[in-house]
């Protein structure tokens, strides 16, 4: 199909079929209609208009209900419901605890919070197989214990860091995956298939495309997930290494934390279309919206480019809309409070990842009402939230991680040109 839109851009899109649910992908492409209101085929309207800001309140599900036969959740059982929630509110609670232990002075270094922008951690990994390839950044922490926890949340062997591994890297640890070099996301994985993230806003995704083109040159089908803010989307090496990964049909979906704020700058200092996820009509390849506050809407949408992925059919773009609960780093924190409207804020952080999800498996009576009341960890900043408000295995077990890392020595001074200079070897 090809359209020509009034500024005499041509653009033509091949319709793309895929497995899992062919009419959920089309109706999810976004294609250049060049005016935002000529956006209707798109499947999550409310969230399209470019503002997270005007979106739907705490418990609708995007009146994505209706047809939910045909997308990827159909295939969750009330078990994997649950479980999608109490993730939500382990990968909550690991923030929160963080920003607990720096205030009683337990902890040194700063923090990116991932507060808000859950579900996209959670719906994204879910449907992963253990083999397939994560590249989380800053704002991603939690992704690196996510990761393949389905095989069990006490399973060192499964695909994933530990809870230890990752408290031990906040804490710079000599126990740490980077042996206390960092104290944040620069770790990675070979054997767990975690790619290891660069300061470079993008500088994953030419890595991650290698990474799933040697694979597929060695005959795997694993895929990878990237991990992006939306201010990521304007280095030169994110329109690089995607229209590489498009040439090659390479497995590659590249997720976009779309949270409004790039440090300081407001997304509309920083791109004049509504949507980043348009930014894939520039390489011929499919570009989806999700709501980034909607564990299931998430997942739907990445388990289709995964599919797709998968099926050889090259890479994806998945545009989640989300907003940054508060400062850049929590060293912005104060700042952040003034250059952000409060009305703004508070509408940003108005549709917690944590009572959405409650409120549909509430609907579903996969959770009764006085369950859903017990713990109240939503919409809570780290100083009123407490231990209380989460369930008692999400707190024992990231405790254990804590503890761990509090208890692990910091490395011998000597360790400090370890890995520097060549080492002998006899
Ligand atoms: C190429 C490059 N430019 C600038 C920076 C400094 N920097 C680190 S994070 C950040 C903001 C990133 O915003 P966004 O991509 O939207 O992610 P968010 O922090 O909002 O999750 C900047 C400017 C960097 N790391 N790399
Ligand atoms: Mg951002």
């Amino acid at each position: 199909m090809s359209r020509s839109v009034s500024d005499g851009l041509a653009i033509s899109h091949r319709p793309l079929a895929i497995s899992l649910c062919p009419e959920t992908l089309n109706q999810a492409l976004t294609f250049p209609c060049g005016k935002p209101e000529n956006q209707g085929t798109i499947l999550n309207p409310q969230a399209i208009s470019g503002d997270i800001l005007a979106s739907t309140p705490a418990t609708k599900t995007n009146g994505k209900a209706d047809s939910e036969g045909s997308l990827a959740r159909a295939h969750l059982t009330k078990d994997d419901y649950l479980e999608l929630l109490k993730q939500l509110y382990l990968a909550r609670y690991f923030d929160i605890r963080l920003a607990k232990e720096k205030r009683r002075g337990r902890l040194t270094g700063t923090l990116y919070s991932s507060h808000n922008q859950e579900a996209i951690l959670v719906g994204s990994l879910y449907g992963l197989r253990p083999n397939d390839w994560i590249s989380p950044i800053h704002r991603d922490m939690p992704a690196f214990f996510l990761k393949d926890i389905r095989a069990g949340w006490d399973n060192n062997d499964r695909m994933g860091l530990t809870i230890e591994e990752l408290c031990a890297q906040v804490w710079c640890k000599v126990t740490s995956p980077s042996r206390a070099r960092d104290n944040w996301s620069h770790i990675g994985s070979k054997a767990k298939h975690i790619i290891h993230s660069t300061s470079m806003l993008a500088g994953t995704i030419p890595a991650a495309a290698g990474v799933v083109y040697a694979d597929r040159l060695n005959g795997g089908d694993a895929v990878v997930l990237t991990y992006n803010g939306e201010g990521s989307t304007a280095q030169g090496v994110f329109h690089e290494a995607i229209n590489f990964a498009a040439v090659h049909k390479l497995p590659v979906i590249t997720i976009i934390e779309n949270n409004h704020w790039a440090y300081g700058t407001p997304n509309h200092l920083e791109y004049s279309l509504p949507d980043f996820a348009r930014r894939a009509d520039g390489y011929g390849i499919p570009g989806l919206i999700a709501d980034g506050q909607d564990v299931l809407d998430v997942y739907d949408k990445v388990m289709e480019c995964v599919e797709y992925a998968r099926a050889g059919k090259g890479p994806s773009i998945i545009e989640c809309k989300t907003y940054r609960s508060y400062g850049h780093g929590d060293h912005d924190d104060d700042r952040a409070a003034k250059y952000r409207p409060q009305e703004e804020i508070e509408m940003g952080r108005s549709r917690d990842p944590i009572a959405i999800m409650k409120g549909i498996c509430v609907e579903k009576g996969y959770l009764s009402q006085a369950d859903a009341d017990k713990y109240k960890a939503e919409r809570k900043h780290a100083t009123e939230a407490s231990d209380e408000d989460f369930p008692p295995e999400v707190v024992e077990y990231v405790k254990r991680g804590v503890e761990f890392a509090v208890q692990s020595p910091a490395p011998e001074a000597h360790e400090g040109s370890m890995w520097v200079f060549a080492e002998e070897t006899k």
